[in-house]
């Protein structure tokens, strides 16, 4: 490859404000809106592992609920936010939705700082096997629910009941489509990480 090739890609270089950096996922049930997520809030261009969704996956990944969606995640998600005046970046990798991608997820959390569960009220149970990996990692997270048109608007109360939250999980609801809805809830997320952090030990005195 020569250097005039080189020269002209688009390299997104983190900015020089940024001080602290972390990990985070997104992660939930098949077609649940997450790749739609990161690329609403991410601010370079987001990496996407996607495939057409073929006649394999009739009976297998269930398209009801979005019937426009003609891709699904076969690896990962990636994208990057900067908060804070810049100083935070974020790096959010996105899961595939399938249990059967799970030796993946196992992959892909480690060393996350934390994680947005996306949830539809639709199928509040295809949220079980993601939220039982992170309790599994001890991977602190929170639970955002994207919502549809034609879901079920159950209340919080309920939706926290049904999924078998601890009260002090946050749960949100965001429109993955609407990049202030979906930072909003990403914003959430950082706060409750952050408010979960140890304080460091005081020296001891003299
Ligand atoms: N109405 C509505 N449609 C949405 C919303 N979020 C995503 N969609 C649509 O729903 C489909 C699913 O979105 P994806 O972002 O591919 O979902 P995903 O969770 O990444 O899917 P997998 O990676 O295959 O598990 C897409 O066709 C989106 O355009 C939403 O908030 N409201
Ligand atoms: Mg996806």
């Amino acid at each position: 490859m020569d250097s005039a090739n080189l020269s002209s890609q688009a390299v997104s270089y983190v900015p020089d404000t940024v001080t602290t950096s972390a990990k985070i996922v997104v992660a939930g049930g098949f077609g649940v809106g997450k790749t739609t997520f990161i690329g609403s809030v991410s601010e370079v261009e987001p990496l996407r592992m996607e495939e057409p969704i073929t006649e394999e996956s009739v009976g297998v990944d269930d398209l009801n609920g979005t019937p426009a969606k003609s891709t699904t995640t076969v690896g990962m998600d990636f994208g990057r936010i900067h908060l804070v005046d810049g100083t935070l970046a974020l790096y959010l990798f996105g899961l595939p939705g399938q249990t059967r991608f799970r030796p993946l997820w196992d992959d892909l959390a480690e060393g996350a700082l934390g994680c947005l569960v996306l949830a539809d009220t639709r199928d509040l149970d295809a949220s079980h096997d993601a939220l039982g990996l992170l309790e599994e990692q001890g991977i602190p997270y929170m639970v955002g629910i994207n919502v549809f048109p034609d879901a079920p608007g159950y209340d919080l109360t309920e939706i926290r009941e049904a999924l078998a939250l601890d009260p002090e999980t946050p749960l949100t609801t965001c429109d993955a489509r609407d990049r202030t809805s979906s930072l909003y809830a990403l914003i959430t997320l950082a706060e409750f990480l952050a408010g979960r952090r140890t304080p460091e030990p005081l020296e001891p005195q003299p």
